[in-house]
């Protein structure tokens, strides 16, 4: 029998827009995979003959998710540059911040864009709220507290709100699922516990996103970070504002540890069949040998480490997420990560280039050349040529996976005792083994668990940030003169963004920026094949993989979702000029 190509374009639920073509042989297992951008944007080439102090607030822009990781990252990338070390309270109030935004973000992640790939709504109207209650209670025990949503009545209510909708057809935000199919595994029950807690989540998020605003100004694109240090000194100041995070933070928490966490069990072990089909063992797994389950993909990760918790200097603190390199899965070795070894191939993308490049020197000249000729109503990509608008980036020549996964892998590897205590808590109370982070399922279970390190870890920092302003420390900027730095000089920011690694370098002459480069978390792993033809992440992620009806690619989507796709971030270039540049079929289900 002859191998059929699904084309899923775009794919929802995410930021940007992604396509992925997969083939699959007789048996519906996935045998070849391809992710492609069809997005061009412009930010690196706007940032060129600016002042570099206002790269920030630009560079920013590159992503209406992400804001502040940008923003911080080009900031510090300039810092780098004029060798300048921030105040304490600026440190601290840039890692309320970031990890303001990450439990915002990964909540969103989890119940809007992931949930219902593993959540059949429909489902949900025939379940029973007594027993609901009753599932609800046993997941939130596994995760040792009290459930969130408490009693049959708030179920049922919840249940006659969806019924409703599909009562009058208007199933909305529901509206183009593939219910009914077979890989969604829950129980009505569980299906109902999911859908209520996708609607109490577009509350909390909504409290935790005005978190990112206390210290930041606003939110999106905070705007209180500067070169030197942060803004917000009233903030600082006043003990309400603290008091007001605070407030938020544990209403946050409480949803985080008592919905969040006892879902990502309840999904977890419903579809640890799939997390564990790998044929190889753990010690396997853990020698290189073999891939993980569904969704395993590269087993290469990779972390530049992030959220200083000293002030002894910006590559010598300790780090809340430790930086370093593990290959092949085996968590018995980690390297350190030099950025020198790191590069960008365009090989497969629609740029200019004939060999990878080091960011400090990288290019974004772009040279689109097209689709297939189309066959059977369907223009596929060229994926022997150029295919996508995402460069590959490659670190000392090997693809990587960054990420949550990513960072809890380094941080075990690394042997850092509070992510190996979490980590090992969520595996120890799920009764999951180790090798089912390698999968689908893994890396949505390590954002979780990344999730409640940092609602865990903002406490720590506010009462921190409290005791220093009490004591009496209120600086919030180093001063500089922009007339005396070097003026011909180049810096780098590295460190993590919630959907992995993110980059800026900066090169600076006569006090202008010349060169400015981003390499970002999802350019890391939706990037094409490389010069060498090796896959990127997500295209890794799906070789394996059986999917039950190629007419409704549930499985696709499932594991794509896992890595949380930004593709706004993942290309920045913009076309000024406003020519088109490719027409796409958009075709919501998919196309044989
Ligand atoms: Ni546009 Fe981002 C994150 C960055 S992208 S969301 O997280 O940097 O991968
Ligand atoms: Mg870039």
């Amino acid at each position: 029998m002859s191998k059929k190509h699904i084309v899923i374009d775009p794919i929802t639920r995410i930021e940007g827009h992604l396509r992925i073509e997969a083939v699959i042989d007789e048996n519906n297992t996935i045998v070849d995979a391809y992710s492609a951008s069809t997005m061009f944007r412009g930010i690196e080439t706007i940032l060129k003959g600016r002042d570099p102090r206002d790269c920030g607030l630009l560079a920013m822009r590159i992503c209406g998710v992400c804001t502040g990781t940008h923003y911080q990252r080009s900031i510090e990338a300039v810092e780098d540059a004029f060798n300048i070390t921030i105040p304490k309270n600026a440190r601290i109030v840039r890692n309320l911040i970031q990890g303001s935004l990450y439990v915002q973000d990964h909540l969103v992640h989890f119940y809007h864009l992931h949930a219902l790939d593993f959540v059949d709504v429909v489902s949900a109207l025939s379940a029973d709220p007594a027993k609901t209650a009753e599932e609800a209670r046993k997941w939130a025990g596994v995760a040792g507290v009290t459930p969130y949503t408490d009693g049959p009545s708030e179920f049922k209510e919840i249940q006659d709100r969806v019924a409703k909708f599909v009562k009058q057809g208007r199933l909305g935000i529901f509206g183009n699922g593939y219910w009914g199919n077979k890989h969604y595994k829950l129980t009505p029950e569980q299906n109902l516990i999911g859908v209520a807690h996708y609607l109490k989540a577009l509350d909390i998020q909504r409290d935790l996103a005005k978190m990112q605003a206390i210290f930041g100004g606003k939110n999106p694109h905070p705007q209180s970070i500067v070169v030197g240090g942060v803004t917000c000194v009233q903030d600082i100041e006043n003990p309400a504002r603290i008091a007001l995070f605070n407030q938020l933070l544990a209403d946050g928490t409480k949803f985080i540890k008592q919905a969040y966490l006892p879902d990502v069990y309840m999904a977890g072990t419903m579809y640890a069949d799939e997390a564990l089909d790998s044929k190889a063992t753990f010690t396997e797994l853990m020698q290189g040998k073999g891939v993980g389950g569904t969704g395993g993909g590269l087993l290469n990760f990779m972390s530049y480490g992030d959220f200083r918790l000293d002030d002894t200097g910006f590559y010598h603190s300790a780090l809340l997420f430790p930086s370093g390199i593990v290959y092949d899965g085996d968590i018995s070795k980690v390297q350190d990560v030099e950025h020198e070894k790191i590069s960008e191939d365009v090989t497969h993308a629609w740029y200019e280039g004939d060999k990878p490049l080091h960011p400090y020197d990288g290019q974004t000249i772009p040279k689109y050349t097209g689709l297939d000729k189309r066959s059977d109503g369907i223009a596929y990509l060229k994926t022997d040529e150029k295919y996508s608008w995402i460069k590959s980036p490659i670190y000392n020549d090997t693809r990587v996976e960054v990420g949550p996964l990513a960072r809890m892998v380094v941080g075990v590897a690394r042997k850092d005792e509070r992510i190996t205590r979490y980590v090992m808590d969520f595996l120890k109370r799920g009764n999951l083994p180790v090798s089912v982070l390698f999968s689908t399922i893994g890396r949505t279970a390590a954002r979780a668990v990344e999730t409640l390190i940092m609602a865990d870890a903002l406490v720590e920092w506010s009462n921190e940030l409290a005791a220093n302003a009490a004591a009496g420390d209120l600086r919030t900027w180093t001063e500089f003169d922009f007339d005396k730095v070097s003026m011909n000089t180049k810096g780098v920011g590295l460190a993590e963004a919630p959907r992995g690694s993110l980059g800026h370098w900066v090169r600076i002459a006569n006090g202008l920026v010349t060169n400015y480069q981003a390499v970002v978390p999802s350019t890391w792993n939706a990037g094409p094949r490389d010069y060498k033809g090796r896959m990127g992440a997500y295209e890794a992620s799906l070789i394996g993989t059986k999917v039950a009806d190629p007419n409704q690619p549930l499985e696709i989507i499932r594991t794509i979702h896992s890595f949380d796709p930004c593709i706004a971030c993942a290309v920045h270039v913009v076309d000024t000029k406003g020519k088109e540049l490719g027409v796409y079929k958009i075709d919501t289900q998919c196309s044989i």
